[in-house]
């Protein structure tokens, strides 16, 4: 029997009935309830230090901060042990992995059954989504990782307030997460969807772990979406405030480490006095048709998951702001004097360091300081620049949908496209090349329709076909564009200096939702010209931007033909007006091609 170390703070049985068997098959020591208080923030990172699960970073350095090592074996989301066990295959469709419900719990049972021996469990209740919103969902995650429940205190509203939000009702997602012995082979993370339950072992890893996240938030939410009309999107949100003091809302999905956290906190350029971007979100967006017929938007977080390699003052001044203090900090490596330190952080890198593996480190050393995929964790308000309507209940108006993935070629710096259905073909067909947020090879060419590809909880084709109901359903729809900051030259570096450059596209595209900044149409799309981008004091060549700004026919022949090959591996759910939208543009590029001779 485990000992109950604080009185269950709910009479719901749905809750309390659930928790009782999962705890029976578990067999956890010690159950303890999170109640979100002060009081408790203190005891569990004490907790988390005797356990040697986190660090902490010295106080006057970095406030309030800590932080943790994880198993090398254990860095990134791993997308091959990821599972949707709907009752069909094809529901899942064939972008995830699949197995039949029964068989799946029934191997997960065996991995669980004594698997918190020894450890407490934490009854971890969430909010995702403003508490006081129709559209937040409740969760609970009984997780035997300390290190989780002091990340989900970040990342969600967690405590007693969630368990008041869900008052007697039974509607809540059932979230089952053990570390196990983090062994890489006996790793799964699994959803069941028609029972809103999530199942995740052997890894203690923030997207394989904190269940609130990609696992409810966009893969399950997702599920949901589709059946009620709404939009769940691997997305940032930003707020635009012009010289003039007009407001505009952007949402954007680029794949993991692909830039959201980035875009989302921009510090405009000198060129650019007098606007603002201020951060909505940095991950996640749940969209919904509003009453006055625009699509309106949200982030169901409350906190950052962020990457923190690159991280600087040039890069993310904002972002350094926000890491000053409250922050835990993953992977990165460590100064002798208790501060962290990664690559790409401004200055020449300190003499000595110790490697997120605990090794001494010096700059003579051949690896990384901190893992490529080391993140920290800092809560939403930690932020001076959020946005004042971050806790709107209804959420905000969307002016523009922007995608954009990391090519090294083919994909120009800005390219709108010329309706909905020819967005969300662009955005469904989008490839880009892999980051280390995910386990496997890096820079590896794949398609990933709207930088969701990891976390569509169901069939890819029908999901293209959501996104082209809601287009029917959204009165007032935003325009979507595609971006690429990522262009590489001849010489392989990037032709777009990036981060608060960006501003200058972020202009063109809320000017070509006014009607006014001009742009070239191209058989793929309108981009701007040079002349139509503000470059004034720009850190690049004129030639190099002409370079990022190319649309070369013949690398869109060859684009046109790789997208055709993954709407076939998509399959027959694939609407027939992305198949029929795939011919026009080829058809336009083959005329043009012919043209140019
Ligand atoms: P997830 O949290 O994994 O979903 O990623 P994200 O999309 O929020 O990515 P993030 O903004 O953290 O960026 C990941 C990496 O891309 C960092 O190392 C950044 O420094 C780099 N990056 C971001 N924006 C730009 C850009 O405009 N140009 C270039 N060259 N690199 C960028
Ligand atoms: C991503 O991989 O897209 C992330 C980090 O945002 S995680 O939450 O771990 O998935
Ligand atoms: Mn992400």
């Amino acid at each position: 029997m485990s000992t109950t170390l604080t009185a269950p703070p709910t009479t719901n049985t749905h809750v309390t009935g659930w928790v009782d068997e999962m705890a029976r098959m578990c067999k956890p020591d010690r159950i303890y309830w999170c109640d979100g208080s002060e009081t408790e923030r203190e005891r569990l990172l004490a907790e988390a230090i005797d356990a040697g699960v986190l660090m902490k970073l010295d106080e006057r350095k970095r406030p309030n901060s800590y932080y943790s090592r994880s198993n090398p074996n254990d860095v990134a989301r791993t997308e091959e042990l990821t599972f949707v066990c709907t009752p069909t295959r094809e529901e899942a469709g064939p972008t995830n992995n699949w197995m039949e419900p029964g068989e799946m719990y029934a191997k997960l049972r065996g991995l669980f059954d004594g698997s918190m021996r020894g450890r407490t469990m934490y009854v971890v209740p969430y909010i995702m989504g403003v508490p006081n919103s129709p559209f937040s969902k409740v969760g609970i995650e009984l997780t035997d990782s300390v290190y989780v429940a002091v990340n989900i205190r970040i990342m969600a509203r967690m405590g007693n307030i969630a368990l008041q939000r869900l008052g007697m009702a039974d509607a809540f997602n059932r979230g089952l997460h053990s570390v196990a012995d983090c062994d890489p082979s006996r790793r799964f993370i699994v959803h069941f969807p028609q029972d809103n339950t999530i199942w995740s072992v052997g890894s203690g890893y923030g997207g394989n772990a904190l269940l609130n996240k990609k696992c409810l938030a966009l893969r399950m939410a997702s599920y949901y979406a589709r059946r009620e009309g709404w939009l769940a999107e691997h997305m940032l949100l930003l707020e635009a405030t012009s010289p003039q003091g007009e407001v505009r809302y952007i949402a954007a999905g680029f794949p993991s480490a692909c830039g959201k956290t980035n875009l989302a906190m921009l510090v405009p350029p000198p060129a650019f006095d007098g606007w603002r971007i201020r951060t909505l979100g940095d991950d996640i967006a749940w969209m919904r048709v509003g009453t006055d017929g625009r699509l309106y938007a949200a982030n169901p977080e409350n906190g950052f998951f962020g990457v923190a390699p690159g991280t600087s003052m040039a890069t993310n001044l904002t972002a350094m702001k926000m890491l000053t203090r409250d922050a835990i900090f993953t992977n990165v490596a460590l100064t002798p004097d208790g501060d962290v330190w990664w690559e790409g952080m401004d200055g020449p890198a300190p003499d000595r360091l110790t490697d997120w593996q605990g090794e001494p480190w010096t700059r003579d050393s051949k690896t990384p300081a901190a893992h490529p995929n080391s993140r920290f964790t800092v809560p939403l308000a930690n932020n001076p620049m959020v946005s004042p309507n971050v806790n709107d209940p209804r959420g905000v108006p969307i002016s523009a949908l922007i995608f954009g993935g990391r090519r090294s070629n083919t994909v120009p710096l800005a390219l709108e496209s010329f309706n909905w259905t020819h967005g969300v073909y662009l955005a469904g067909t989008m490839g880009s090349e892999t980051t280390a947020a995910k386990t496997g090879a890096v820079g590896v060419l794949r398609r990933d329709p709207m930088a969701n590809i990891p976390f569509i909880g169901y069939d890819a084709g029908e999901y293209l076909a959501h996104w082209l109901e809601m287009g029917a359903r959204i009165p007032r729809p935003p325009k979507i564009f595609l971006v690429n900051w990522f262009r590489k030259g001849e010489d392989g570096r990037f032709l777009w200096p990036g981060f608060g450059e960006n501003m200058r596209v972020l202009e063109w595209i809320l000017e070509r939702c006014d009607g006014h900044a001009a742009a070239r149409e191209t058989p793929v799309g309108l981009v701007p010209r040079a002349t139509d981008l503000e470059l004034r004091e720009l850190p690049a060549k004129p030639a190099a931007v002409d370079a990022a700004l190319r649309v070369d026919l013949d690398e869109w022949h060859d684009e046109l033909t790789l997208q055709d090959q993954w709407l076939d591996f998509l399959g027959p759910t694939v609407p027939r007006a992305l198949r029929l939208q795939h011919d026009l543009m080829q058809e336009a590029l083959e005329t043009a091609r012919k043209a140019r001779v």
